[in-house]
C-alpha cells in the first residue's frame, strides 16, 4: 500500500520553532518528528511514501530523499495550505491503489499503523476523555458508520486519529467542498468512504498530535522513554551515567558529570565538566552544556549551547540558541497552577505544572538573566545581563 504522509503545514502554533524548519522536521529524539510516521509506514509494509510538501519543503526533501530505507520516496508539492483533503488531491496522480494517509506531524502507536494497513478501509481511533473537542467516529457492529466533528452529545469516546486506510476509490472522491473553516478537510473524504464502505476502526493505544510547543515536548518524552542505552561517545571515567543514556559516536561527556536517563546526546554534542542532565532530554547534534549546568526534562536542539552555571528545566530550544553564563529557567508558578504559553496571540494552558521556556533559532540571553515559566523567546531575540524577563519577546 502507498502511505502519503502530509507535511506541508507551516505549523503556525509552534512559533518560533517552524520559523526554518516545517513542524514534521523538528527534533523527536533522534529523527525528525515526521521521521516517525514513515517508519511506522514502511514497518507496516508500506511499498511508496509520497510525501506532501509545501512550506520550507526543501528541508523534507534533503532529509527523505528518493529513498528511504529501501522504500522509493515522491513528493507532491501543494502550494497553498488549503486543508488536508487539498493536501491529498495533490498527491493524487501518485496514487494507484489503495493508500494510507497520515499526518507527518502526530505520533502514531506502530503496532496500530500495521493493523491499519492490514485492515483497509480502516480508520485509526483513540479514546478520549473529552470527545467534544475531537472529530468522533460512531460505530455498528465493529464498522465505523459515522463521524461528527466537536459534537455537543458525542455518541462515542472514540476520537478519529488522522491515520486512514483508503480504498483505491477514495481517489476520485478527494475534492471536496470548504468545510465550515474554510479548509477541503480529509473527513469529508472519510465521510464518503464511510457511506459506500464497510470501514474498521483501529484502536490505537498511544496517540499524540504535535501542535504546540508542550506537545513536542512530549513527543520527546515518549519516544525518550523508549532508548536502550548505548555508549558509542567518549565518556569520562569520572562521568555517572545511570538508566537509559545514550551517548553517540562522536559525542563527549566530560569528567564530573551525572546524568540520568532516559537521556539523548547526540552526535558531537559536549557535555560538562560537572553538568546534571536528567530524563526526558535530548541534546541535539554539535550542543554544548557547559560547566556546572544542570539541564531537565528538555529539548536541545542542535549546535544550542547552555553555558556553565545555568539552569533549563521543561523547556524546548531551538536550533543555535546560547544561553549566556548563570541563565536560570524558573519551570513552576509560585501558585502551582498549570503553566499557561501564548499560541497565536492567546494565552493557553499548557496542561503541565512544570513547563520553561520556548527559544527560537538564534535567540540569545545574557549572563544572570532570569526567565519565567511560559515564556517564548522569538527568533534571534536577545535579553540584557541580569535581566528578568517575565514577557514574551
Ligand atoms: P494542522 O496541524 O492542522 O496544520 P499545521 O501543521 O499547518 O499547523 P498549524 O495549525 O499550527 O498552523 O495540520 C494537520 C496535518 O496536515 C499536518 O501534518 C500538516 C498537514 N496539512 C497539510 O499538509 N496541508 C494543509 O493544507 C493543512 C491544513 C495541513
Amino acid at each position: 500500500m502507498q502511505a502519503v504522509v502530509l507535511a506541508a503545514g507551516e505549523g503556525t502554533r509552534i512559533r518560533p520553532l517552524s520559523a526554518t524548519l516545517p513542524k514534521p522536521m523538528l527534533p523527536v529524539a533522534d529523527r525528525p518528528l515526521a521521521a516517525h510516521t514513515v517508519d511506522a509506514a514502511v514497518d507496516a509494509g508500506a511499498d511508496e511514501i509520497v510525501l506532501v510538501v509545501g512550506y520550507e519543503a526543501e528541508t523534507v526533501r534533503d532529509y527523505f530523499g528518493d529513498e528511504y530505507r529501501g522504500v522509493p520516496v515522491s513528493y507532491a508539492v501543494q502550494t497553498e495550505q488549503a486543508g488536508t483533503a487539498h493536501a491529498v488531491a495533490a498527491a493524487k496522480d501518485r496514487i494507484d491503489g489503495p493508500f494510507a494517509v497520515l499526518n507527518g506531524d502526530n505520533l502514531y502507536d506502530p503496532a496500530a499503523i500495521d493493523r491499519l494497513f492490514a485492515n483497509c478501509p480502516a480508520v485509526g481511533a483513540v479514546e478520549v476523555a473529552e470527545p467534544r473537542n475531537y472529530g468522533v467516529l460512531s460505530t455498528e457492529d465493529g464498522v465505523v458508520d459515522d463521524i461528527t466533528e466537536k459534537p455537543s452529545e458525542p455518541p462515542t469516546n472514540l476520537a478519529n486519529a488522522g491515520a486512514y486506510a483508503f480504498p483505491e476509490r477514495a481517489r476520485e472522491w478527494l475534492e471536496v467542498p470548504e468545510s465550515e473553516r474554510g479548509e477541503h478537510e480529509i473527513t469529508d473524504v472519510l465521510a464518503t468512504v464511510l457511506d459506500r464502505f464497510a470501514v474498521t476502526p483501529i484502536a490505537l493505544d498511544r496517540w499524540l498530535d504535535v501542535g504546540r510547543p508542550w506537545e513536542l515536548l512530549a513527543a520527546n518524552e515518549w519516544k525518550l522513554a523508549d532508548l536502550d542505552r548505548r555508549i558509542d561517545g567518549r565518556v569520562s571515567d569520572d562521568a555517572h551515567l545511570e538508566g537509559d543514556v545514550v551517548v553517540e559516536e562522536g559525542a563527549t561527556v566530560k569528567p564530573g558529570t551525572v546524568i540520568e536517563g532516559p537521556v539523548l546526546i547526540r552526535s558531537g554534542a559536549t557535555v560538562g565538566p560537572n553538568a546534571y542532565v536528567r530524563g526526558a532530554t535530548l541534546i541535539g547534534e554539535g550542543a554544548s552544556v557547559g560547566n556546572a549546568v544542570e539541564i531537565e526534562n528538555s529539548v536541545l536542539s542542535r549546535d544550542t549551547s547552555v553555558s556553565h552555571l545555568s539552569y533549563v528545566g521543561d523547556s524546548v530550544l531551538g536550533r543555535d540558541v546560547n544561553f549566556g553564563a548563570g541563565t536560570t529557567v524558573a519551570n513552576r508558578r509560585h501558585d502551582g497552577a498549570i503553566v499557561e504559553l501564548t499560541v497565536k496571540g492567546e494565552r493557553v494552558p499548557t496542561g503541565r505544572r512544570e513547563f520553561g521556556v520556548v527559544a527560537g533559532d538564534g535567540a540569545k540571553t545574557g549572563i544572570n538573566s532570569s526567565l519565567t515559566p511560559g515564556l517564548k523567546l522569538a527568533t534571534g531575540a536577545t535579553t540584557r545581563p541580569g535581566e528578568v524577563v517575565e514577557r514574551d519577546g
